[in-house]
């Protein structure tokens, strides 16, 4: 009955009355009611109007497993494709299946996750329903000191997944955000699992803010969705399946040198804050420079009035000297 009445509300442009429905599936009133919240509960918009009756909207986001599988184009990753109503955290997740011997490209997304975590023991909130929070399994065969430039890899596909599904140019902030109107929208968490000299397995955790209309106070200067941004409602699963998308074609792009140099004009042309002054916070002092773009091997150049620094990635935080970009 769900997919019947959502054929009807698909097929017509205007309203759709309750006794129509009713009667066109033999069903009572309240049953039609229960079907109409449950695909609110997917995420379709559905307007009821008093005496006219029901009428989809525009710019739906359901998000199902059902409705990712639909759209996703790719090779590789969401060929195993992971769906959680909840979770503590996708990367977790992503861990626990990955040393059950979950393949190389299983992809990990929920709806919700309890316990998000950024990195070095921060947290990321991630409400129900309005974000993508999701994580990619890998077992590349590269050595454990090459994993740090993936983050960089997958910031350069989220960037391309919020342009060909919005239309807005985002930047990356080195090493692992994407910022919107000098805000965060994405953070990056990679994680990994080596055995002796090889990676056994790496896990890229991706959040997403799509629709979150308010951020906690400590954030709010800070933090940006696609919502606030755009007006719009954005479909996670699109978008899911366009940075899923724009992720393969990076990565082969990175697995054919074993390094940025096929990348790393793009990356710069994104870069936040580049030939401008910033401030890196490292765990031996905080000094500024001119940020100059990234190396081959993922690590950000700063020009002090002394030399070029190389900053890699780990205890150091890059900053605005402004603010947060
Ligand atoms: C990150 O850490 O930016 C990595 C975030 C990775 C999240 C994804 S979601 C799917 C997967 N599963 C997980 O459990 N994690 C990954 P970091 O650079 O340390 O930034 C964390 C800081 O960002 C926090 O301390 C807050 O200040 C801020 N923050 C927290 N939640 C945020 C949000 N939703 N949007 C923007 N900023 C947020």
């Amino acid at each position: 009955m769900k997919t019947k009445i959502l054929k009807v509300l698909k097929s017509t442009s205007g309203y759709v009355s309750g006794q129509e429905l009713c009667e066109s599936l033999g069903v009572s009133r309240t049953a039609v009611w229960k079907v109409i919240r449950q695909l609110e509960e997917d995420g379709y918009s559905i307007e009821a109007v008093r005496n006219r009756g029901y009428r989809l909207l525009e710019g739906n986001d359901v998000f199902t497993e059902e409705e990712i599988r639909s759209i996703l184009q790719t090779k590789q990753i969401g060929q195993n494709l992971v769906f959680l109503d909840i979770v503590d955290s996708t990367n977790n997740e992503a861990r626990r299946q990955a040393e059950q011997g979950a393949p190389d490209g299983t992809l990990v997304v929920a709806v919700e996750q309890n316990a998000g975590k950024g990195r070095r023991g921060r947290s990321w909130i991630s409400p129900k329903g309005t974000g993508i929070w999701m994580s990619m399994i890998l077992r590349p065969n590269i050595p454990p000191e090459y994993a740090s430039m993936l983050t960089l890899v997958a910031a350069m596909a989220v960037e391309s997944g919020i342009r060909q599904v919005t239309g807005l140019t985002g930047q990356i902030k080195w090493p692992n955000d994407v910022i919107l109107n000098d805000k965060k929208v994405c953070g990056i968490l990679t994680e990994m699992s080596t055995e002796m000299e090889r990676i056994h397995y790496v896990v890229i955790g991706i959040g997403i803010n799509v629709s979150i209309r308010e951020f906690p106070k400590e954030l709010a200067d800070k933090a940006t969705s696609l919502l606030l941004c755009t007006g719009r409602i954005v479909s996670r699963a699109r978008l899911t399946a366009a940075v899923a998308e724009a992720w393969e074609v990076y990565y082969g792009r990175f697995l054919q040198t074993l390094n940025l140099d096929l990348l790393i004009e793009e990356y710069n042309d994104n870069l936040v804050n580049r030939n401008r002054e910033v401030k890196v916070l490292a765990p031996e002092g905080a000094y500024t420079g001119i940020c100059r773009g990234i190396n081959e091997k993922g690590e950000l150049l700063v020009e002090t009035s002394h030399d070029m620094r190389v900053v890699v990635s780990g205890e150091v935080s890059v900053r605005g000297i402004y603010g947060y970009v």
